[in-house]
């Protein structure tokens, strides 16, 4: 039924209403979409842009917890927090992995994040002053990953999909450390307790904006989910999100810095949920645009990261180099 191309191209022809039809009928009989297949050009810039937003997104998202490896209060956590900050660093080279089977360079996507013309999660330029942000990124930010990229697993594009898999495993083992962090600061001394209500109030708002604006305001999400990319909408999952939060803050004898909470039995078809105030979109977008407290540290942390290791690249390609003409020079002299 499709004519192959070259990964991610398509001619005109293709892109024919026979083309997309077909094309939307793979994607509604839950055919997975591989990179080598024909696809819309418009499917592949959608995946092209989420999937390099999320890589830089987890690469990014090693910096405010890694500010505090050094600093962590015992061996134990130490440990937790190093494994975790090594997790991200791989989900980044999946999903970078992922990104690049559908035709775009790993030094492009830098370049795109480096200049600003890439995003990356909101959530990733807000400070870490105390110990108990260590517990809150866990708990919320993991928390709210997780719930957003489960769905993900089933997206319609199967290198994102597969990669998804493995992510969701360990930002489950982040979520479940960062979430007991938590709770044995509440249980402790009272100034401890304050530390965890205090990361509590920084992280709880800026955790709800990581799913993205409201509904009548994401200008992608309808084509998303008609492609299957996106499985439910950013209020669906910001929704299933404060239900499952409250009742863990109340457990753990946290308050949530939101007077306009309160649970609504008619919410969720009947089954009842939470009703939240209203989000501060212009915080929202000040940050995205590059307005956060943290946005310049961390594209410069970046920057410097890439610069430093472009001895390391060079010296890699050198050896690859050195290897395939030692392998020619073999073949030629054994034919
Ligand atoms: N930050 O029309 P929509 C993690 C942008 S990984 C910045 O609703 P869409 C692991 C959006 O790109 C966290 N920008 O867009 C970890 C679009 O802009 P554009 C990252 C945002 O794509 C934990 C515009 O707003 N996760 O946390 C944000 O349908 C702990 C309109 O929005 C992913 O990337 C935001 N929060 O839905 C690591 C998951 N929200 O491109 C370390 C995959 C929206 O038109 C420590 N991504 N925008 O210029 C997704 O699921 C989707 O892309 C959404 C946005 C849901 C983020």
């Amino acid at each position: 039924m499709y004519s192959q191309g070259l990964i991610g191209t398509n001619t005109e022809t293709e892109e024919s209403e026979e083309f997309l039809a077909a094309f939307q009928a793979r994607i509604d009989r839950e055919e997975k979409i591989e990179a080598n297949d024909p696809m819309p050009e418009a499917y592949r810039k959608t995946l092209i842009r989420q999937i390099g937003q999320h890589a830089h997104s987890e690469i990014v998202g090693m910096l405010p917890e890694g500010n505090w490896i050094t600093r962590a209060p015992t061996l134990r956590r130490k440990l937790a927090l190093l494994a975790k900050v090594q997790d991200e660093g791989g989900h980044g080279l999946y999903l970078y992995s992922a990104a690049e089977t559908l035709g775009i360079s790993r030094e492009q996507m830098t370049e795109e994040l480096l200049t600003g013309k890439a995003k990356y999660s909101s959530i990733f330029n807000y400070p870490t002053p105390s110990w108990a942000d260590m517990g809150a990124i866990g708990w919320l930010v993991d928390g709210a990953a997780i719930m957003n990229q489960v769905p993900l697993c089933r997206c319609s594009f199967g290198p994102y999909a597969r990669a998804m898999v493995r992510i969701c495993k360990e930002e489950s083992f982040h979520q479940r450390q960062g979430y007991e962090l938590m709770s044995v600061l509440a249980k402790g001394a009272p100034e401890q307790k304050q530390m965890a209500q205090d990361a509590l109030n920084r992280w709880w708002w800026p955790s709800l904006m990581m799913f993205g604006p409201y509904d009548s305001d994401s200008s992608h999400s309808d084509q998303n989910m008609e492609w299957k990319i996106k499985r439910f909408s950013n209020d669906e999952l910001r929704q299933k999100f404060v239900d499952a939060t409250v009742p863990q803050a109340e457990l753990i004898g946290l308050t949530m810095p939101d007077p306009d909470l309160k649970w609504n039995p008619d919410r969720n078809k009947g089954q009842g949920g939470y009703d939240i105030g209203e989000i501060d979109w212009s915080e929202f977008w000040r940050v995205v645009k590059g307005g956060g407290p943290m946005n310049r540290d961390r594209i410069a942390a970046r920057t410097k990261a890439w610069e430093d290791g472009a001895w390391v690249r060079e010296a890699a390609l050198a050896h690859a180099d050195k290897r395939r003409a030692r392998r020619a020079a073999a073949q030629e002299a054994a034919e």
